[in-house]
Order: C-alpha cells, then sequence, then structure tokens
C-alpha cells in the first residue's frame, strides 16, 4: 500500500516586517533634515506641487469633458498625484517608462503633451504617438501586461551595459494576474534594473484591495521572488520621490529590482463607465481626502513660506489655461475616419477583419453615419 504524502502544515519561517515609508504626515509636517537628505530644492517643490494642481485641473476637466459626450472613456487620476508626480520627477530621461491606463501626469511629465493625453481618451490614435526620443510605451489596457514588457526593456539595456533602468506603473489588481507574477520570478532571476510601481489605490473597478489578496501588503510580495520590497505612504510626495529614487539607484548599480506599494486612494470614479457611489461607503471617501496628497504637500509649502494665496491663484490661473489651450487644440484636430481602425495592424487586411469592417459599413448607413453611444 502507498504510504500518505500528507504532511502536517508548517507554519512559515519568514518573518515580514514591512514598514510603511512616510516623510510628510497629512498635516503638512516633516522632519526638516529628512526633507533634506532628498536634496529637492526650493524650485522642485513648487514645481512638483505645480504639476500635481495642473494634474488635479485637468482630471475635472476630462471628466467634464466625457460627461459632455466631447470626451470617450477616461480614467481619472485624481487622489494619485503624489504616487505619480513623486516618481516620474525620479526619472531620468534614459530610462523607459511603462504605462497602465491612469499615468497621465507620468506621461507629460516625461514629455507627452495634455493633448495628447486627451486625443488618446478620444479615440484619436494621434495619442498614441510618442514623441522622438521620449522613452514611454504607450498605455496599457489589458491588466499587468505591461510588467513583462518593463522587465525586457530592463534586460535589454542590462545585456547592452546601458545605465537606463525601466519602470513599470500598475494597480493593485494587477498583482493577482500571472504576467505580475512572472514578471516579478524573472527580475529576480536576471536581476534586471526595474521599477515595478503598484498604486495600491485600494480598489480594481468594485473588488476591494481585501478581496484581492490575502497577502497584509503587496511589497511583502517582492519576498517571494528574492526581490526589494518597499511599502510607502503614496500620498506623501517625498517620501515617493526617496522610494523609486533609491529603487533606480539599486537598478544603476546592478543591485536588481524593487516592488514598489505606494499606498494611496482613487477619489474619483474606475472610468467614466463607473459608478463608485455603488460600492464604496461616502466616509470612505471623505476619509481619505483628508489625506489629500495635494493638500499635503501645500500645507507643508505654506509652514516653510514657500508658498503663498498669490502664487496659489496664479497657479491655478495658469494652470487652468493650460488646459484649456490643450482642451481648444483637442476639438480643433481633423476628424479621423473611423475605419482607420481596421487598417494598420495588417499589411493585407484578413477576412475577419473585412467582415467587421463590412458590418460596420452597414450600422453606419443604417444610422445616418452615427456610432454606436457607449
Ligand atoms: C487582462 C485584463 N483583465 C481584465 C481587464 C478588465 N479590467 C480593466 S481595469 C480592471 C481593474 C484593474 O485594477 P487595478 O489593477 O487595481 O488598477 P486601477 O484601475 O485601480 O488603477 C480590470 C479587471 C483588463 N483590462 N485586462
Amino acid at each position: 500500500m502507498a504510504k500518505s504524502l500528507k504532511t502536517k502544515p508548517r507554519k512559515s519561517a519568514i518573518s515580514v516586517d514591512i514598514e510603511m515609508l512616510q516623510i510628510l504626515s497629512p498635516d503638512g509636517t516633516a522632519s526638516p533634515d529628512e526633507v533634506r537628505e532628498l536634496g529637492l530644492t526650493k524650485d522642485d517643490i513648487q514645481s512638483l506641487y505645480r504639476w500635481m494642481v495642473t494634474a488635479r485641473i485637468f482630471d475635472e476637466r476630462a471628466l467634464a469633458l466625457q460627461r459632455q459626450g466631447r470626451l470617450g472613456t477616461y480614467a481619472p487620476l485624481s487622489g494619485q498625484e503624489a504616487c505619480q508626480a513623486g516618481s516620474a520627477y525620479a526619472l531620468r530621461p534614459e530610462d523607459w517608462m511603462f504605462p497602465s491606463y491612469r499615468e497621465h501626469l507620468v506621461q507629460v511629465m516625461r514629455g507627452q503633451s495634455w493633448l495628447d493625453v486627451l486625443a488618446y481618451w478620444g479615440g484619436n490614435e494621434e495619442g498614441n504617438r510618442i514623441p522622438e526620443g521620449v522613452r514611454n510605451f504607450t498605455i496599457s489596457i489589458p491588466i499587468a501586461t505591461q510588467t513583462l514588457h518593463a522587465v525586457g526593456a530592463a534586460w535589454a539595456a542590462k545585456i547592452k551595459g546601458e545605465s537606463s533602468c525601466s519602470i513599470v506603473y500598475f494597480g493593485d489588481g494587477a498583482t493577482s494576474e500571472g504576467d505580475f507574477h512572472e514578471a516579478l520570478n524573472f527580475a529576480g532571476v536576471f536581476q534586471t534594473p526595474t521599477v515595478f510601481f503598484c498604486q495600491n489605490n485600494q480598489y480594481a473597478i468594485s473588488v476591494p484591495r481585501t478581496k484581492q489578496t490575502a497577502s497584509e501588503t503587496i511589497a511583502q510580495k517582492a519576498i517571494a521572488y528574492g526581490i526589494e520590497g518597499v511599502q510607502v505612504d503614496g500620498n506623501d510626495i517625498f517620501a515617493v520621490y526617496k522610494a523609486t529614487k533609491e529603487a533606480l539607484e539599486r537598478g544603476r548599480n546592478g543591485e536588481g529590482p524593487t516592488l514598489i506599494e505606494a499606498v494611496t486612494y482613487r477619489l474619483s470614479h474606475h472610468t467614466t463607465a463607473d459608478d463608485w457611489t455603488r460600492y464604496r461607503p461616502a466616509e470612505e471617501v471623505e476619509m481619505w481626502k483628508q489625506k489629500d496628497p495635494i493638500k499635503r504637500l501645500r500645507l507643508y509649502m505654506e509652514k516653510q513660506g514657500l508658498w503663498s494665496d498669490q502664487d496659489e491663484a496664479k497657479l491655478l490661473e495658469e494652470a487652468r489655461s493650460e488646459i484649456a489651450q490643450a482642451v481648444a487644440q483637442y476639438e480643433n484636430l481633423p476628424k479621423r475616419d473611423v475605419e482607420e481602425i481596421f487598417k494598420y495592424m495588417y499589411a493585407e487586411m484578413p477576412w475577419h477583419l473585412q467582415e467587421q469592417l463590412q458590418e460596420l459599413r452597414e450600422y453606419l448607413a443604417e444610422h445616418g453615419g452615427d456610432l454606436p453611444k457607449e
């Protein structure tokens, strides 16, 4: 008779001790020494604040445009500005950046424009045209696939002996995808200079973080793959900047990849096709508004004498005008032919696309040229 192969459940000998890095507290206080160590000047701090405020204004404007039928589906970033500005500021132009669909601020800080972002979400492929010399990849809608692309790019840089790293953005939901685990494993084995930047905004559409994983933190998933794992307060721009800068330094020094979990909150809808009031209590959203990353940096700057009401008024005026200009340019873009969506994938259109194109033509003929509403 075969012996039973059953083993007793064993307790893990690995102790998980993940501490969340925070420099700037929600009331806007920070240790001057810790801030000084970051090496950020007064201009740097003001510039980070300007980026965040401009992104918030853009976000509100884009949401309104979608509601008015002037933009397609849009993924708001409100609440996640410190994650994006803090990490993007630590990058160098030679680093490769792989976004998901919510990193509008990172894209623009790295050389794309607000017009590009509007064009993309307005269904104009021109928004996917990355300017020459800008090392941003195009938006990835399939969840977590971009983690593998980022590992590939970092591995290539390592083989070529270049000093560039790659950074990849994704959400808490993406950590349940196989691609994420394959990417971390490969990056650990080949010690690729990759920064895995998880914006843990607490929800994957309506699925809360607690139902996404039984792990206490996302950062600790790094341990299984033998790579560095760091958890930061994602609404603290200084902590995000520090964690990203250190992760990039490790990558450049040949010390391999890092998984950063930035703990934050999506203040708006998943996309404009979603309604957060159906799965989140309003009190929870209110609680996170108290931790608003923009408010927090402003409080800090005011305490340090780096910002006044006049500075704020001037910034709001400038940012609104910049975004209004981008909106005007977007609305003046030449109309694209909807048939273009079939044209550029293959040299010769395969039969199934020909059939779909025919179906589209028939639909448009029946509906006076109008496309179906969302
Ligand atoms: C492979 C794949 N599966 C499912 C979807 C549908 N989908 C779109 S967004 C989303 C949730 C993603 O949540 P998360 O990774 O936390 O990112 P967040 O949207 O919160 O930034 C899902 C399941 C998809 N785009 N790709």
